[in-house]
């Protein structure tokens, strides 16, 4: 079986070649191999890419609106569509993409195929059915003859009120996905059955640590939405409290930017390597790293509620430095990606100081795509630095520069990942040669300029105050000052900005399309998916690292810590007070 560590050359043996009946060889892919699984991926990818369409589509629409530059909807209608947007975008695209992109992982590291084909559609249908309602709920908001709408926006606050379809929507997604991540535990059960004395195959160590925090922080959304949301849109409990059902979203809401963004990391750390010409650097930094995510990354989510009254200044201070601990994973990741691309190059036979860095494959779209989102998450950290102070904060809370900064981070380094690594695994999840590599070579260069445009022009417009989240930010008669540039500029940056994304957009589903309907199966492909060993292996480090039992019990501790005083204030004066009625929307 392919495990961990079949380098390219391991890969090379025996397994790595298929031969059909007129005796032409080609090379053995994922597919051919599992193809149930990778059946499933594809499934999962699809519906991702689909979500992205849509989404793209509305996102245009804001950023021409906003900026006054066409607009073709009525104001009336923005929130539907910026809701629109962050569920299908933030929920619905990631959800599915993270999930085909682990199921592949899980199932290729450990060399273990899916346990239970009833689990696997489960919760397949559970997840396809929660977007459908949510979708469906949304997107009635358009049409006034259907008497349901949902302008609640992807963080779903009380007190706007969506219809209860689209809390049951979100729920099911949210179950769907723990069901996805029992299905990866049963297949790392049954390798261990197997390997008693192995180290966890990395791939699967990310696969689970990420799981396991997803587990731990989304238990905050479910039971805000199962036990509050959904009983009141129902009219079942006549009101809610704000603050509870907030803190339990944000609880929920930042470990879920890590739920997006270490898929992420799943390729920077495993793939992206290899595509550079090289291998990774260190496989015990990767499990650091991760470890280190499961630990810190749901302890923080006062640090989005910085200007919520009713929650003591002390806790919110736990939840900063909590929130500046968590740089240390990131930072170790930029060390140890870099590194390993420089050891890519140089292996490659580039020299010099940073000239190895020209001759990196940029001409490969899996390659550059991946480079460049991990470039714009480098800035987007910085900006979140600034995000997470908790004085800073008040001077750009609420304003256009949120969306500046997570158009970096999950509209970049998850999204322009996910569309690079497609380039290189769709063919072998299905077998076809990749199509149109003319437009896929340009296309993560699109999305880069689009996306340097909107950013940039958006973290300046946050600084002038302008407001995110609405349809007329120009308040006639309220005038911006910007400290850099012209607010006219900022708003032409925008359009622009958001065009070239969409066209990036755009060219990706048609790569993805153009494959999908015009490649050949069983194509002789050009893509090889095996993964080298990293210079460093897991044997150089602790073993205590694969303890997931201990990480969890630990992961747990802190969120007691953080949340045990804060939760129990807020639920001392009543479950449902102080409480306030629905606000229909
Ligand atoms: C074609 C590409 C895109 C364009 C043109 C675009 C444009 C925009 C604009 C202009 C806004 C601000 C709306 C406002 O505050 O009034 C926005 C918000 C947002 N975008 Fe995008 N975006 C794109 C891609 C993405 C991607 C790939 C993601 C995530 C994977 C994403 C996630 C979000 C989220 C979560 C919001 C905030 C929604 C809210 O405040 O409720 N966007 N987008
Ligand atoms: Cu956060």
């Amino acid at each position: 079986m392919a495990t961990e560590h079949g380098g390219d050359s391991g890969f090379g043996t025996e397994q790595a070649y298929v031969e059909s009946a007129d005796g032409t060889r080609r090379r053995l892919a994922f597919v051919d191999q599992y193809p149930a699984a990778a059946r499933t991926a594809r499934i999962c990818l699809w519906i991702a890419f689909a979500a992205f369409g849509v989404g793209a589509l509305f996102g245009l629409i804001q950023a021409l609106h906003r900026t006054n530059t066409l607009r073709i909807i009525p104001s009336a209608d923005y929130y539907t569509i910026l809701t629109g947007h962050g569920v299908l975008l933030a929920l619905v695209f990631t959800t599915f993409g993270i999930a085909g992109l682990f199921h592949w992982a899980n199932t290729r590291s450990l060399g273990v195929a899916p346990t239970s084909k009833r689990l696997t559609q489960g919760w397949l249908w559970t997840m396809s059915i929660g977007t459908a309602l949510a979708t469906f709920t949304i997107l009635s908001g358009l049409f006034d003859q259907i008497p349901a709408s949902a302008d609640v926006l992807y963080t779903f606050y009380a007190p706007l009120e969506a219809h209860p379809l689209f809390y049951v929507g979100a729920a099911l997604l949210v179950v769907g996905s723990w069901g996805a991540g029992l299905d990866w535990f049963l297949q790392y059960r049954e390798w261990r059955q197997s390997n008693p004395n192995e180290r966890i195959p990395l791939q699967s160590f990310m696969v689970m640590t990420t799981m396991l925090m997803w587990y731990l922080s989304s238990v905050g959304v479910a039971i805000e939405v199962v036990v509050f949301l959904i009983p009141w849109s129902l009219g079942l409990i006549s009101q809610v409290d704000p603050l509870l059902t907030r803190t339990l979203f944000w609880y929920f809401g930042h470990p879920v930017v890590y739920f997006w963004l270490l898929p992420a990391y799943v390729v920077w750390y495993t793939v992206l390597p290899k595509l550079a010409g090289g291998r990774l650097f260190s496989d015990p930094l990767a499990r650091v790293t991760f470890v280190l995510f499961l630990l810190l990354s749901t302890p923080v989510g006062f640090h989005h509620q910085y200007t919520d009254p009713g929650i003591a200044s002390g806790y919110k201070l736990v939840a900063m430095t909590n929130t500046f601990f968590l740089l240390l994973p990131s930072l170790l990741t930029l060390f140890t990606v870099v590194a390993s691309m420089e050891h890519g190059a140089r292996q490659q036979g580039a020299t010099g100081r940073l000239a190895w860095l020209k001759d990196l494959p940029w001409e490969r779209p899996a390659f550059s795509g991946i480079a460049l989102a991990g470039i714009m998450f480098a800035a987007g950290g910085f900006s979140g630095m600034i995000n997470a102070g908790m004085n800073i904060n008040y001077l750009i809370h609420n304003t256009i520069w949120v969306p500046g900064h997570f158009h970096l981070t999950v509209g970049t380094a998850y999204a322009l990942t996910l569309m690079a690594i497609s380039y290189w695994l769709v063919p072998q999840l299905t077998g076809k040669r990749l199509q149109l590599r003319g437009i896929a070579a340009v296309q993560p260069f699109v999305w880069f300029v689009g996306m340097v445009l909107m950013s940039n022009a958006m973290h300046r417009g946050g600084l002038a105050g302008i407001p995110r989240r609405t349809a007329e930010p120009q308040y006639d008669q309220v005038s911006f000052d910007a400290v850099v540039g012209t607010v006219g500029e900022m708003r032409i940056q925008i359009a622009i900005g958001g065009t070239l994304l969409f066209i990036g957009a755009v060219m990706f589903l048609a790569v993805m399309a153009g494959t999908w309907l015009l490649g050949k199966p069983n194509s002789q492909l050009r893509v090889n998916g095996a993964i080298p060993e990293p210079l460093s292996g897991p044997e150089e480090s602790p073993r205590v690292l694969d303890n997931l039992k201990l990480w969890t019990a630990i992961a747990i501790a802190l969120v007691l810590l953080a949340y045990g005083v804060p939760l129990y204030d807020m639920l001392a004066d009543g479950l449902l007070s102080p409480g306030s009625p629905v606000f229909p929307v």
